[in-house]
């Protein structure tokens, strides 16, 4: 049986109103130092009560970093990011186990997880971004990710990545935006001086994600998640806007602001923000300024219709609402947010109501330039023997990458090198939302463009749910410099956690072959890290790498940001 056993630390803040409740709040920032090479943090994972707002809440869920969603992380290209990541979770003793042979595939581990640094370009070798990691209950783990100087900024996210629980972790909205910071001067003014709102986009599907539970024996999520009520929308599922239902965002009529989009999605469906068609009384509009975390090459691109960032993806968007008036967009079918658009005062405003050609328009810009994993291979031949077909099909139990379930060890599906350029025909991508670590791709053809998908455009996550069932997106990309395990899978984490998922080797040298649908074991030059070992902290197998590292400075996390939830530290226990 188990109980929250003690519910300490009462409202952190309230305000008077209602109204002013309702107002976008922001995750904590931490805004790391750039002048220091490395910086340290610890983001814990543990159980919170959160309430996004409406009358069924609050409710208990596993929470990364103190808050839903955690705090935003900005650092610096050229700076490594070492992270104390401590597991406070509590075993539950009848959850479901992927070391039980019976239930590999299937949802499991519930409080075990790590950490994926989604959308960074860094390397997949332990302490980094290595997703096989396992970090039981109990645990901890000291990650160090490097982000090259050359790291082209944008934001990206962090959330727990571990097979068979990523679904469970990502629906009690276990995730957090990271944000590689632009550098002072490379940006135009009107883009730089423009109000930021980061955007954490989280889908609460109560009724599946109890299902999920129940099928890992996750009797504490199902707990909790059994006891939220509310309206048939409210109580069965529902979008918040970090960690809020239904918030409104004060706007300037007229004044440009820039919209950093997470769409911390794990299920079938693109988030696609949207407008109220019929009553975009405040005239808003969209300009696409950078898609995960990569800025786009024909800035400011007018998006007319909804902006379909799929599960994972990430959209910067420059916004401006022409009128004065209020607008509520939806996201994922469902009213999410409203913006409510006030005339400014201010002289040098100039707006003629529901005209927004009468204002002035964005100046075109890009990067001065682009990195060297982000050079256009548009016109490169993919490197002999490294164009391989990449199927993502079936549901659940059918769910399979080219016809096969993951395997975890040494099994790997496609390999290349450093310095190839590695081509992949995507199939299934009209339901399925591809996801590749490590190395952004471009999409280079077979489908029918959009105003939002593009040829030569980047991304790191791709769902194109306009395209049909037999269309084959081809996407390329440049091995350039980050070797070792690169996994791939589809971003609906449910079908991942059913074995959606495989993974490909970039070996570590410059030339060789790339190879196609092994679905066995690698070998020979090349390889960077123990493909044989698969590192569960805690574990014997395992010592060498779980050790502490040094001072601990932790920067413990004061939730007391979130004006308008009442939150409550939980102390978890069981007997
Ligand atoms: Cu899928």
């Amino acid at each position: 049986m188990v109980f929250w056993s003690s519910a300490i630390v009462v409202a952190l803040a309230t305000l008077s109103t209602s109204v002013d409740c309702k107002e976008l709040e922001y995750p904590p920032v931490l805004d790391l130092d750039c002048s220091t090479d490395t910086n340290r943090i610890t983001l814990d994972f543990d159980w919170l009560e959160v309430d996004p707002g409406f009358e069924g809440g609050p409710f208990q869920t596993r929470a990364l970093g103190g808050s839903v969603p955690g705090p935003t992380i900005k650092l610096c290209a050229g700076t490594t990011l070492e992270v104390e990541f401590r597991n406070l979770l509590t075993e539950q003793p009848n959850a479901a186990k992927e070391t039980d042979p019976n239930r590999v595939n299937l949802y499991n581990d519930p409080d075990t997880a790590n950490l994926h640094f989604h959308g960074g370009h860094v390397s997949s070798v332990l302490p980094a971004d290595d997703t096989t990691l396992a970090v039981p209950p109990g645990e901890s783990y000291n990650f160090s990710v490097p982000f090259p100087a050359d790291h082209m900024p944008g934001l990206h996210w962090v959330h727990p990545h571990h097979h068979g629980s990523s679904s469970l972790h990502l629906v009690g909205g276990a995730a957090l935006a990271l944000i590689v910071k632009d550098l002072d001067g490379s940006l135009p003014a009107e883009i730089a001086d423009a109000k930021e709102r980061v955007m954490v986009f989280q889908d609460w599907d109560i009724v599946t994600a109890i299902v999920i539970a129940k099928n890992a024996r996750d009797a504490n999520l199902e707990a909790s998640f059994s006891k939220i009520e509310g309206g048939e929308d409210v109580g069965g599922r529902f979008i918040t806007v970090n960690g809020m239902y239904q918030p409104t965002l004060t706007v300037t009529q007229g004044v440009w602001e820039r919209w950093r989009i997470l769409y911390a999605g794990w299920q079938d469906l693109a988030l696609n923000l949207v407008a109220d068609e019929m009553m975009n009384e405040a005239g808003c509009e969209f300009q696409l300024l950078a898609k995960d975390g990569i800025y786009i090459e024909d800035f400011p691109r007018h998006i007319e219709f909804e902006v379909p960032v799929p599960p994972g993806g990430r959209a910067d968007l420059m916004v401006r609402c022409n009128n004065a008036g209020t607008t509520d967009f939806w996201a994922l079918s469902r009213p999410t947010f409203t913006v409510v658009s006030e005339s400014s005062s201010s002289s040098d405003v100039i707006v003629a109501q529901g005209r927004s050609d009468a204002v002035p328009s964005l100046t075109p810009w890009a990067p001065t330039a682009y990195p060297d994993y982000l050079q256009s291979v548009e016109e490169t031949t993919a490197s002999p023997g490294c164009t391989c077909p990449v199927k993502l099909d079936g549901y659940d139990d059918t769910g399979t990458i080219n016809g096969k379930r993951y395997r975890s060890g040494n099994n790997f599906l496609h390999t290349s090198y450093l310095g190839a350029v590695v081509e992949r025909e995507l199939k299934g991508i009209y339901e399925h939302s591809y996801h590749q670590h490590i190395y952004p791709f471009q999409l280079i053809g077979g489908f029918d463009e959009t105003e939002y998908f593009q040829y030569g455009d980047w991304h790191d996550t791709l769902l194109n749910s306009l395209s049909s069932t037999g269309t084959t997106h081809i996407i390329r990309y440049r091995t350039t410099d980050i070797p070792g395990k690169l996994i791939v899978h589809c971003h609906n984490t449910m079908h991942a956690d059913w074995g959606m998922m495989a993974k490909e080797y970039v070996r570590d040298v410059s030339g060789g072959e790339c190879a196609c649908d092994l679905f066995s074991a690698i070998s020979g030059p090349g390889l960077v890290d123990d493909v044989e070992l698969r590192v569960i902290v805690g574990a014997e197998v395992a010592e060498e790498t779980s050790s502490s590292s040094g001072a601990s400075a932790h920067y413990i996390f004061h939730s007391a940001l979130w004006l308008c939830t009442v939150l409550f530290v939980v102390t978890f226990s069981m007997i």
